[in-house]
């Protein structure tokens, strides 16, 4: 912990990555591990552009309950710390790779969606993104783009490539970041996953906060085993108060 501390206070530039385990201790389940989604959902019959199209109404189900668990939920003191490390350092990224809108709701300004958000929704035929919420009256039919193609889920699943501009911006801040901090992803889903190595590899010192050993923890500078909601309000009173 005093590491960690000891590199955010000299860094001017901060880059965060986070995944689903910053959204845990708000109620909103993880994909891998004892609890997650994927032990009782299967990830091909669910987040697959082949998943949608051979039945979309079992896709829209699975994002229309989510969509229902992550409204009951509020940001946790992991979001509102990572709030707090925007407004402490001059220069700060958050890419998530989270569609839950939490660090948004939280009140993080630069943030950056690799995976999408599952409240918007994308026209099939024609591409139009909108802002869509589950309406009880939609239950019986496909929610539909004004051109009469079929919604989706405007999130990225397997196979799909991720938005270019947030990709490349991410990268672009990666290189000229001086600290880069990886919390509550498992990093086994590319090419988020590769984010630790590049900023290895450039010089960007990486400080990962998990509850357990991850696939990156052996390559970064300082790893942190405990719970975001945590570690991170830790780090920030610590990082503040001077110590
Ligand atoms: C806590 C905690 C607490 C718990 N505090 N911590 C190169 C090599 C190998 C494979 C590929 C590759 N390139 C592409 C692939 C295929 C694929 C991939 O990576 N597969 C791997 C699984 C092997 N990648 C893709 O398809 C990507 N597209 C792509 O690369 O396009 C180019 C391309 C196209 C075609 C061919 C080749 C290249 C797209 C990936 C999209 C991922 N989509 C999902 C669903 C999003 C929509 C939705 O939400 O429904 O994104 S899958 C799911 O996993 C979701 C997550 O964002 C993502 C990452 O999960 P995350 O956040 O890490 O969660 P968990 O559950 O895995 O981990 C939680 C962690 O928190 C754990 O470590 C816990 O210990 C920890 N934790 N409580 C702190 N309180
Ligand atoms: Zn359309």
């Amino acid at each position: 912990m005093s590491r960690a501390v000891a590199l955010l206070k000299h860094a001017r530039s901060v880059f965060v990555l986070t995944g689903a385990g910053v959204s845990a201790e708000s109620g909103v389940p993880t994909f891998r591990g004892t609890d997650g989604l994927w032990r009782n959902y299967s990830a091909e019959q669910l987040a697959t552009p082949d998943a949608f199209q051979r039945d979309p109404r079992l896709v829209w189900e699975w994002y229309h309950w989510r969509q229902s668990v992550i409204l009951k939920a509020e940001p946790n003191l992991a979001h509102q710390a990572l709030v707090m490390l925007e407004q402490t350092v001059e220069n700060f990224l958050l890419l998530t790779q989270n569609v839950d809108n939490l660090h948004r709701r939280a009140g993080s300004k630069n943030v950056l969606e690799l995976h999408g958000n599952i409240f918007r929704a994308r026209c099939s035929d024609c591409g139009k993104i909108v802002e869509y919420v589950f309406a009880q009256e939609e239950i019986s039919g496909l929610p539909k783009c004004q051109c009469g193609g079929l919604l989706r889920p405007d999130v990225i699943w397997f196979g799909e490539t991720i938005p270019a501009d947030a990709w490349h911006d991410a990268l672009d801040f990666l290189n000229r970041a001086d600290v880069a901090m990886i919390c509550g992803t498992s990093g086994v889903v590319w090419p988020a996953a590769a984010i630790p190595g590049i900023a290895c590899g450039r010089g960007v010192k990486t400080i990962e906060v998990n509850v357990e050993s991850t696939a990156i923890s052996s390559i970064v500078d300082v790893s942190i085993i405990g719970k975001a909601a945590e570690v991170l309000p830790d780090l920030l009173e610590r990082l503040t108060a001077g110590t």
